[in-house]
C-alpha cells in the first residue's frame, strides 16, 4: 500500500468503505433468512408444498394452525395482527376482521394467478372486489354415517340423527356456526338467522339431540368415523374422502334439508411487515400444480378452475369434493350475522353446558 500513490491509496479506502455496508447487508441476509409466518387451519396445506415455496423463493414459511375461526379471531384481534403475515378465515369473518383493520388491502398486480379461479366464488357480499381476501378452498359441513351398521335407505337427511338407536352414537361438528347451521337447516330456517325464534327452534333441535352426542369434534373426526367410535353425524366433506379411503363402508350424504357450506380465503394482516412476501405466497397457491397438490392432499373444493384440469379423475369426479348443484338443494354459504352473533354465542355455550 505505501508504494502506491497516493491517489490510488485514497481510492482503494474510499472503495473500502463505501462496500463495507453491502458486506454487512450480505452477511446478515445470510444469518437472518426471511421468513413468513402462515396462520392456517390445520391439516390444509401440506409440508411438501411450504417446501417447494421455501425452495423457489428462499422465503421460509412457518406455519402456525388453528381449529376454528373465532379461536383464529381472538388471537389476531388479542396481537392486533402482529407475528402474523397470512392468515386463513372463512367467509363470515373476512368482513369482520376488515372492518377492524386487522386485514390489509390486496394489491392485485401482485397477484396475476387470480384469473385461475372461479369467477362465482370472487366479488361476494362480505368482500366486494376482493379486497381483502382470495378463496383457497370451499367445502361442506356434511353427513355421514356408517352402512356396515346403518341402512343406507333409512337416512335421508339431518333429523335422522335424533333416531333413538344412534344414542350415544352421534358426532356433531365443534364448529358453533357449522352445528347451529345444521340444526338451523333440520328445523327449514336459513342458517344465518338473525330471527331469535329461529335460533330458539335450532337450540331445541340440539337439545334433542344432545343424549345422542358422543363427542363434538373437528380434528379427530375421520379418526371417530375410520375407528367406528361414531356411527352417524357431522364431517367436512374433506375429511369424509379421507375416512372413507381408510374404511369403505363410510357414506357421505348430502341431506335433505340442505347443509352448510364455507368458503375459507387468503388475506394479509394489516400488521404483517412482510407484505411483498405474503402477496407471494398467496400469488404461489393461486398455482395451478399447487393448488391441485394441495387438494390432492386435502380434498376439499377447490375454486381454482385450472387446478381442477390437473386432478386425478377419481377426485375431479367426486361429488363429495365437487358437489353438483342438485346436491346442494337448500344449502347455504354461511354469513356475518352481525350483532346477532352473540345470539349464537349464547346458544352455543347452553348447548355446550348442557343448561
Ligand atoms: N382441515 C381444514 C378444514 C377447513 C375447514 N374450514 C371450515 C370452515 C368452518 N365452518
Amino acid at each position: 500500500m505505501k508504494n502506491l500513490p497516493l491517489l490510488l491509496r485514497t481510492c482503494c479506502l474510499l472503495l473500502a468503505v463505501l462496500l463495507l455496508p453491502c458486506l454487512f447487508a450480505v452477511t446478515s441476509a445470510q444469518a437472518k433468512p426471511e421468513k413468513l409466518v402462515v396462520y392456517s387451519w390445520s391439516d390444509y396445506i401440506p409440508q411438501s408444498v411450504l417446501d417447494q415455496f421455501t425452495k423457489e423463493t428462499g422465503i421460509k414459511v412457518v406455519n402456525a394452525t388453528f381449529e376454528s375461526n373465532e379461536a383464529m379471531y381472538i388471537k389476531v384481534k388479542l396481537m392486533k395482527g402482529k407475528g402474523y403475515d397470512v392468515i386463513l378465515p372463512s367467509t363470515y369473518f373476512i368482513d369482520l376482521m376488515a372492518n377492524e383493520g386487522l386485514l390489509a388491502k390486496l394489491d392485485h398486480k401482485q397477484l396475476p394467478n387470480l384469473s385461475n379461479l372461479d369467477p362465482a366464488l370472487m366479488d361476494q357480499p362480505y368482500d366486494p372486489n376482493n379486497q381483502y381476501s382470495v378463496p383457497f378452498m370451499w367445502g361442506s359441513a356434511g353427513l355421514m354415517f356408517n352402512s356396515k351398521h346403518i341402512d343406507p335407505a333409512s337416512i335421508s337427511g339431518w333429523k335422522d340423527l335424533l333416531k333413538p338407536e344412534f344414542k350415544g352414537k352421534v358426532i356433531l361438528s365443534d364448529d358453533m356456526r357449522d352445528s347451529i347451521g345444521m340444526a338451523l337447516k333440520a328445523k327449514g330456517h336459513s342458517a344465518n338467522t338473525v330471527d331469535p325464534a329461529e335460533l330458539e327452534d335450532a337450540y331445541d333441535f340440539l337439545k334433542a339431540l344432545k343424549p345422542s352426542v358422543r363427542v363434538f369434534d373437528v380434528t379427530a373426526s375421520k379418526q371417530a368415523f375410520v375407528s367406528e367410535e361414531v356411527l352417524i353425524g357431522m364431517i367436512w366433506n374433506g375429511d369424509a374422502i379421507l375416512a372413507s379411503r381408510e374404511n369403505p363402508d363410510l357414506r357421505f350424504v348430502y341431506p335433505e334439508e340442505g347443509l352448510v357450506l364455507w368458503v375459507d380465503n387468503f388475506g394479509i394482516t394489516s400488521a404483517s411487515e412482510n407484505k411483498e412476501n405474503a402477496h407471494k405466497f398467496i400469488n404461489f397457491m393461486l398455482r395451478p400444480d399447487i393448488a391441485a397438490a394441495c387438494v390432492e392432499a386435502f380434498p376439499y373444493s377447490t375454486p381454482n378452475l385450472e387446478a381442477r384440469k390437473l386432478l386425478p379423475q377419481e377426485l375431479q369426479e367426486s361429488r363429495v369434493a365437487h358437489p353438483l348443484p342438485e346436491d346442494l338443494k337448500n344449502s347455504e354459504f354461511v354469513l356475518g350475522v352481525g350483532k346477532s352473533l352473540s345470539g349464537y354465542e349464547k346458544l352455543w355455550e347452553k348447548v355446550k353446558t348442557n343448561r
